[in-house]
C-alpha cells in the first residue's frame, strides 16, 4: 500500500485538526448553553439546537400559528418570489397570537443574541412561514443586506432564529444555509449549501450575515416555521411593531418583551418619544409624570 503524498497528508491532518477544534453545528437542548450556541454561530454562521420544545408543545404552537394563518378568511400567499407564491406568511405575529411571547424571551436565545450583538437588542422581523407544496427555493440572501451598509467594517447587526414547528426535511423546504459565509469570512468564501434538517421543536440560530434561504418544497405537505429575528436596537426594524401591535395588547406583555417590541432606548437617546422613554406610553399617567434629570426617562 502506498501512502498519500506528504502535502496531501498534511492537508488531511490540518482538516482533521480543524474539525476536531471546531464547535459542533448541532447541539442538544439538554446540554446547550448560550456560550455553546455563540461559539457555533461564530465558527459556522449557524447552529441547530434540537428539541428546544417538546413534541407536544411544538404541536400546540403549530395549531395556534395555523389558526392565526387561517383566521379572517385566511392569509393570502406571497406576492413575489421572495415571499413565495406557494407560501403564507404571518406578519404582525404579536398582534395575532400569544404563543411566542415566552419563546421570544427564551434565555438560550437572548443569551446568544446578546453575546453576539451586545446588550441593546430588539425584535426585527417576526414571521410565521408556511411553505406550501410546489414552492420553489427562495433566493439565497443575507438578512442584513436589507440595510444599505457595507459588508465589512460594520459589526454583526442581526441574529436570527428559525423555530421549526414541523419536521424540517430536505424535501419539504428546510431552510438552506451556506456555512461560513458570515462575517468576517465574507463573500469570497463559498461553501456547499446544507439543508437545516431538524425535528419539530428544534431551533436554528443564524447570523444576519450568513447566506441562507427557504428551501424548495417537493413534498405533499406544508412546512411551518417561525422566525424571530433580533437586531441591534439602533436599527429601524423590518416590521414597525409599535404600530403593528396595539398598545393595549403591549401593555399586558412582560416588560422585557415590550422592550424587544420597540419600547426601548438605545443609549444615548435613540428611540425617545417627545424626549421621554417610550415605555412611558404604556404606563398609566406616566406620560405626564415628573421629568427626571440625566437622560431619557
Ligand atoms: O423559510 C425559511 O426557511 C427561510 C425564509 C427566509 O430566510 C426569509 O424569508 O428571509
Amino acid at each position: 500500500m502506498t501512502s498519500a503524498p506528504p502535502k496531501r497528508r498534511a492537508q488531511r491532518i490540518a482538516r482533521h485538526l480543524c474539525a476536531a477544534a471546531s464547535p459542533p453545528t448541532h447541539l442538544d437542548f439538554t446540554s446547550a448553553s448560550a456560550a455553546s450556541v455563540t461559539a457555533s454561530l461564530r465558527a459556522h454562521g449557524y447552529c441547530i439546537v434540537r428539541n428546544v420544545l417538546s413534541r407536544a408543545v411544538a404541536r400546540e404552537t403549530h395549531a395556534q400559528i395555523t389558526a392565526a394563518l387561517d383566521r379572517d378568511g385566511g392569509t393570502p400567499r406571497g406576492r413575489n418570489a421572495f415571499e413565495g407564491f406557494a407560501t403564507r406568511r404571518l406578519y404582525a405575529l404579536f398582534r395575532k397570537t400569544r404563543c411566542f411571547d415566552a419563546l421570544a424571551l427564551h434565555p438560550l436565545t437572548t443569551g446568544a443574541v446578546r453575546a453576539v450583538l451586545g446588550e441593546h437588542v430588539q425584535l426585527n422581523s417576526v414571521v410565521g412561514i408556511e411553505i406550501g407544496p410546489g414552492e420553489r427555493a427562495q433566493g439565497l440572501h443575507r438578512d442584513d443586506a436589507k440595510y444599505p451598509l457595507p459588508f465589512t467594517g460594520v459589526p454583526e447587526m442581526i441574529v436570527n432564529s428559525m423555530w421549526a414547528l414541523d419536521d424540517f426535511t430536505a424535501a419539504n423546504g428546510a431552510t438552506v444555509v451556506v456555512p461560513r459565509t458570515h462575517k468576517p469570512h465574507g463573500a469570497e468564501v463559498v461553501g456547499e449549501p446544507v439543508a437545516a434538517v431538524m425535528g419539530a421543536g428544534s431551533v436554528m440560530y443564524y447570523m444576519g450575515s450568513v447566506l441562507h434561504g427557504g428551501g424548495a418544497n417537493r413534498s405533499a405537505t406544508c412546512r411551518l416555521g417561525v422566525i424571530l429575528e433580533y437586531s441591534q436596537a439602533w436599527l429601524r426594524p423590518q416590521e414597525t411593531h409599535t404600530l403593528a401591535v396595539p398598545r393595549e395588547v403591549v401593555r399586558a406583555l412582560p416588560p422585557p418583551l415590550q422592550a424587544l417590541l420597540g419600547y426601548n432606548v438605545h443609549p444615548p437617546f435613540i428611540g425617545y418619544v417627545d424626549g421621554r422613554h417610550p415605555r412611558r406610553l404604556l404606563e398609566e399617567g406616566g406620560w405626564r409624570g415628573g421629568r427626571e434629570e440625566g437622560g431619557v426617562t
